[in-house]
């Protein structure tokens, strides 16, 4: 629901600080964006952000939890909340991400609706467009993302099939506003936040400047180590991987100025099989993984890390109610 100036900007969804109040210029709100998975949401939250906030791939079903990553404009802060790509479920694990992100959606104040520009709309678009104008007056944009990836003509053709779409999921009303963007090429990347903060309410920050994420060290390490680990596998094992941080522990013989971290790390899988193929010949596959996740952690965490690597069998844990609770699903 959209706020006016004088509303409290408390939403049930999200803590917001004391010092968010209203203000006669300066806009700030929460902005979700949906689509089906691999739509580009992540990449496209990322790159307005200036900063890595949510991992990415090239395999569908990437994004497993909602990501906010702030982005900082002189009279605008746009809190974008990255959801995992709407589809239809068939496990457990599907159901409870599809069930996240409807939950995210009544609280945003507004939806941008992500559609690539290499991709015709299907039955899982039309899906989704519905289900957005069923979340109540909030404005509804559309983003065609992936917009390098066409010519110019097909790209016209593409925004003309969005309008459409828009037109016939709002009783002709269409959509709030349709921008083509390309996070992987820039266009747009620049502009798209200030077309997107005109629709926040009046509101004073509600993050301090410069803060870009609020995700947790711990849930971000285990996100970059499940990035690396979806590099290169196939089929079913990008669904059946997870990650969890076990433990972090500052190394006593090191200064205080110079800490050294051992960070202790699990990859689950879902069969034996598939921990041989993340393991690979001799160790080198989990190698790699380490060698591509360790930079990034020591970069977030601002220290040099030891990366200790174990792969756990955790039986079809995305049917299994108990392991998916366990693992914060
Ligand atoms: N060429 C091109 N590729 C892009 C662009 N944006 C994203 N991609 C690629 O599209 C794939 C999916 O990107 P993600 O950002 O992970 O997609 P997502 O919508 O977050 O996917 P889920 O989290 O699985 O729902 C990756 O291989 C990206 O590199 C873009 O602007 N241009
Ligand atoms: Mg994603």
């Amino acid at each position: 629901m959209s706020q006016t100036a004088d509303s409290t900007p408390h939403r049930p969804g999200f803590d917001l600080p004391d010092y968010a109040e209203a203000s006669d210029t300066f806009r700030a709100g929460f902005l979700s964006f949906v689509g089906r998975p691999n739509a580009g949401k992540s990449t496209l939250t990322n790159a307005l952000v200036g900063d890595k906030v949510a991992i990415t791939s090239s395999k569908p079903q990437t994004t497993r939890h909602t990501i906010r990553g702030v982005v900082h404009g002189d009279d605008f802060q746009l809190v974008l909340v990255d959801t995992p790509g709407l589809h239809r479920p068939r496990t457990l694990l599907g159901k409870r991400l599809n069930e996240l992100v409807a939950q995210t959606l009544a609280d945003v104040d507004a939806i941008a609706f992500c559609l690539p520009a290499n991709e015709a709309i299907g039955p899982g678009d039309r899906f989704i467009a519905s289900h957005i104008r069923d979340m109540g007056r909030k404005p509804l944009i559309a983003v065609v993302t992936k917009s390098d990836t066409v010519s110019k003509q097909q790209l016209g053709e593409h925004l003309l099939a969005v309008a459409e779409l828009g037109e016939s999921v709002t009783d002709g009303e269409g959509w709030a506003a349709i921008i083509p963007v390309s996070a992987k090429g820039g266009f747009h990347v620049a502009e798209l936040p200030k077309i997107l903060a005109k629709f926040m309410p009046l509101s004073a920050p509600l993050y301090p400047i410069g803060k870009v994420s609020d995700e947790e060290d711990v849930k971000f390490i285990s996100e970059l180590v499940r990035e690396a680990a979806l590099e290169g596998v196939r089929d079913e094992l990008p669904h059946s991987l997870a990650v969890t941080v076990e433990e972090i522990t500052a190394r006593e013989d090191r200064p205080a100025d110079k800490p050294f971290l051992d960070v202790r790390v699990t990859v689950y899988v879902e069969r034996p099989s598939q921990k041989a193929i993340i393991i690979g010949r001799a160790g080198s596959r989990l190698k790699e993984i380490g060698a591509t996740a360790r930079p990034e952690i020591e970069r977030r965490l601002g220290a040099r890390i030891y990366l200790d690597l174990h792969v756990k069998v955790l039986k079809d844990w995305q049917r299994d109610p108990k392991q998916l609770n366990r693992l914060g699903f």
